[in-house]
């Protein structure tokens, strides 16, 4: 049942960020099995194919039906031979034999749980996999050398693994909005990244910080590190301080994805509440009523007011929607965007904007809203 929609006269367009990608789209089935190859690539370290295969997905998830035939990808972008290949395999036999049994394998387990650890990359995953390690287990047992942010990502591995609810980000989201108001009152805060795009749950929780008066920001983060560690609300905690200078950062310096805000990268001790009972609503064991809580990953940003538009839109996500919107300005419209700005080749200057809305405009896009921002 295709409810009105002719195949033929779908207009998909080829970047990410000139589509309306919802969060519920109708062709799971597909996209989760693409998305295990986009994820093996890139445990191989072959960053073009593992985007290749998210694109692929992703044109999938913008689509306003469920794909039946093969016939109905004609006219799509980013869809190669091999994307195809494992569609057709699915569309015909309701899985794909490639796809299952990559899942299965030792390796693509082993690089799941090795970099499913907070602080460890695919690199450091693939040299613990060369040396016979598998889990997290593996390392204790080995006696592996971790640095901080390991050791925390071992020690709260089950906790951190366990999606945030929306919930929970909102709890989260009450606490930080105390601390900022204590330490600089008028500052505002907002949610980003998956709960901005309307996402249930998240691995983390992303939050934005600013101030209406320019400077005002300046050496924030420290304070709202010190106002929560009184409290015994962090596990972990590791602040970088602002580097960005527009002089050296930009114009023709390769678009980088890590920006220069002042940022943390924190774990979170969320004290109990209903949610971290089991699904028999019995409160885990090793925990008393008193010190009932759960490890929660939590990243902090903050931007001064006048890149705050950039910052917005930069931290929503997702990340194919990120990196097509660099990609869109960069090769359509010979401009590079960051979270920081966005800077007109052509014209030779920066752009001011004080909105997603306006930086959308100058980029010559229609405004996608963050919840159609999925990609
Ligand atoms: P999830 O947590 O629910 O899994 O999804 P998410 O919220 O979309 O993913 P995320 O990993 O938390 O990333 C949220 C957004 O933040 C995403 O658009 C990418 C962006 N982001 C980082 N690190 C950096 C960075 O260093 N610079 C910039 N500009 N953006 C970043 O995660
Ligand atoms: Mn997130
Ligand atoms: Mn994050």
């Amino acid at each position: 049942p295709k409810q009105n929609v002719n195949v033929n006269t779908i207009q998909m367009k080829s970047y990410a960020c000139q589509r309306r990608t919802p969060l519920k789209h109708h062709n799971s089935h597909l996209t989760e099995a693409l998305e295990v190859l986009s994820e093996n690539a890139a445990y191989g370290e072959n960053e073009g194919r593992s985007v290749a295969f998210r694109r692929a997905a992703s044109v999938l998830k913008a689509l306003p039906y469920r794909v039946q035939t093969m016939d109905e990808l004609k006219c799509l972008p980013c869809l190669g031979d091999h994307s195809q290949r494992v569609i057709k395999e699915i569309l015909e036999d309701g899985t794909s034999r490639e796809v299952e049994s990559m899942r299965q394998s030792e390796q693509f387990q082993a690089m799941k749980a090795l970099t499913g650890i907070f602080g460890v990359g695919v690199r450091t995953a693939d040299r613990w996999f060369r040396e016979g390690l598998r889990s997290p287990s593996d390392l204790i047992r080995t006696g592996q050398q971790l640095n901080r942010e390991q050791q925390a990502g071992v020690l709260y591995y089950d906790e951190l693994n366990k999606p945030v609810t929306k919930h929970e980000a909102d709890l989260i989201g009450d606490i930080v909005k105390e601390a900022v108001s204590a330490v600089l009152p008028g500052a505002e805060i907002q949610l980003m990244g998956g709960f901005r795009r309307g996402k249930e749950l998240g691995h983390d929780v992303d939050f934005l910080i600013t101030h209406p008066e320019e400077g005002k920001e300046e050496e924030l983060m420290p304070k709202i590190i010190s106002w929560l560690e009184e409290r015994d609300l962090l596990l972990y905690q590791k602040t970088t301080r602002n580097s960005y200078l527009e002089k050296k950062d930009a114009p023709g310096r390769p678009p980088n994805n890590m920006d220069r805000f002042e940022r943390c990268f924190s774990i979170f001790k969320l004290q109990g509440h209903a949610e971290t009972t089991g699904s028999d609503g019995v409160r885990p064991s090793n925990q008393s009523e008193a010190s009932y809580w759960r490890a929660v990953r939590v990243d902090l940003v903050v931007s001064p007011y006048s890149q705050f538009a950039f910052a917005t839109l930069g931290w929503t996500g997702s990340k194919l929607f990120e990196r097509d919107l660099r990609r869109w300005a960069g090769q359509e419209k010979h401009m590079s965007l960051s979270s920081h700005a966005l800077y007109d080749s052509v014209q030779r200057c920066y752009v001011r904007a004080q909105s997603e809305e306006e930086i959308f405009e100058y980029l010559g896009l229609e405004f996608i809203p963050p919840c159609e921002r999925n990609a």
